[in-house]
């Protein structure tokens, strides 16, 4: 296979991915999709020049950066993961707003609600995210990262939302890619789950106890990614956890679900009660933020009128 044709190969995914080729250009930072158009045109005029060096580094960097994908991800064959996981990519897709009976035996959906399951597979991690944001608390996880496990419970629990993550990442070299990509996948599941976000209170904010520790989470679901993370651990560890990587967890959550986010821990000693209290005032503040409010009776909470564009 040339560069060329391995670029417009992964090129085609991308597109594939966010939707429609406008979408990937507003992804990336594009006003208009004329320059992505171009680019393809080129890369299927190149695709058997062996010569061609297909798509340049600057704009490669953007592309990943915009959709999510490591740095190199372009410049890599994804055939082989692809076929392993097209049957699995099939069977999510059928499971989008129609959850499957298998689905249904291992964890109960209910037949309303804003649902959807969203799969994600790198090089790195394979993860789908099952979410229900009009659910009743309960979660099912398989992730291979028991205190993360704990945490994501806490957000269905206090959030009131169905949450079934399953992920099969590489452990073997630590916990960093599982993570920060169950983080990225929770949050495009949580952006395609608000939808247009009409009718929706759109801001949430909570605090919340757990003994002598106390934290405070403020979001605005504005459809612009922005964290603020004031968050000093006592301890670098919590068991086997390296607590660092919650901070990327919320920064993969933030930029895919498009939310402004900002998590203050006011006091604590145990690092345990530190991070329990931050993802239950997360849970609590995002089930106001997405509940419904009947006196907006379905319009949008916004002046601009779109909460996603
Ligand atoms: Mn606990």
């Amino acid at each position: 296979m040339t560069k060329a044709q391995l670029h417009l190969t992964n090129f085609y995914l991308l597109v594939e991915e966010a939707g429609s080729l406008s979408k990937l250009a507003r992804k990336c930072g594009y006003e208009k999709s004329a320059s992505l158009s171009q680019l393809k045109r080129r890369l299927e005029e190149q695709k058997d020049d062996e010569s061609a060096r297909g798509i340049r580094p600057s704009l490669a960097e953007k592309l990943e950066k915009g959709m999510g994908k490591r740095k190199g991800w372009l410049g890599r064959d994804h055939s082989k993961e692809l076929e392993k996981t097209a049957a699995e990519a099939e069977a999510a897709a059928q499971a989008v707003y129609l959850p499957s009976e298998n689905q249904a035996a291992a964890f109960e959906i209910p037949g309303e609600g804003r649902f959807v399951t969203v799969t994600r597979n790198t090089c790195e991690t394979q993860i789908t995210v099952s979410l229900n944001l009009d659910g009743t608390g309960q979660s099912r996880f398989d992730t291979g990262v028991p205190f993360l496990e704990h945490m994501l419970d806490q957000i269905a629990r206090h959030g009131m939302i169905d949450l079934d993550i399953t992920c099969k990442g590489d452990l073997h070299i630590d916990d960093h890619h599982t993570v920060e990509d169950i983080g990225i996948t929770l949050g495009q599941a949580l952006k395609q789950a608000l939808g247009s976000k009409a009718g929706i209170r759109r801001y949430g904010h909570a605090y919340v106890p757990l003994d002598e520790a106390l934290s405070r989470v403020v979001l605005d679901l504005s459809g612009r990614p922005g964290l603020v993370y004031n968050l000093e651990f006592t301890r670098a560890v919590i068991g086997r956890f390296d607590v660092d990587l919650f901070e990327e967890f919320f920064h993969g959550l933030v930029n895919h679900s498009m939310m402004s986010l900002h998590i203050d821990n006011l006091r604590g000693k145990n690092a345990h009660h530190q991070a329990e209290t931050v993802f239950k005032a997360f849970g609590r503040a995002l089930r106001t933020a997405v509940e419904f409010d009947e006196r907006l009776a379905g319009r949008m909470p916004s002046t601009k009128g779109t909460l996603t564009d």
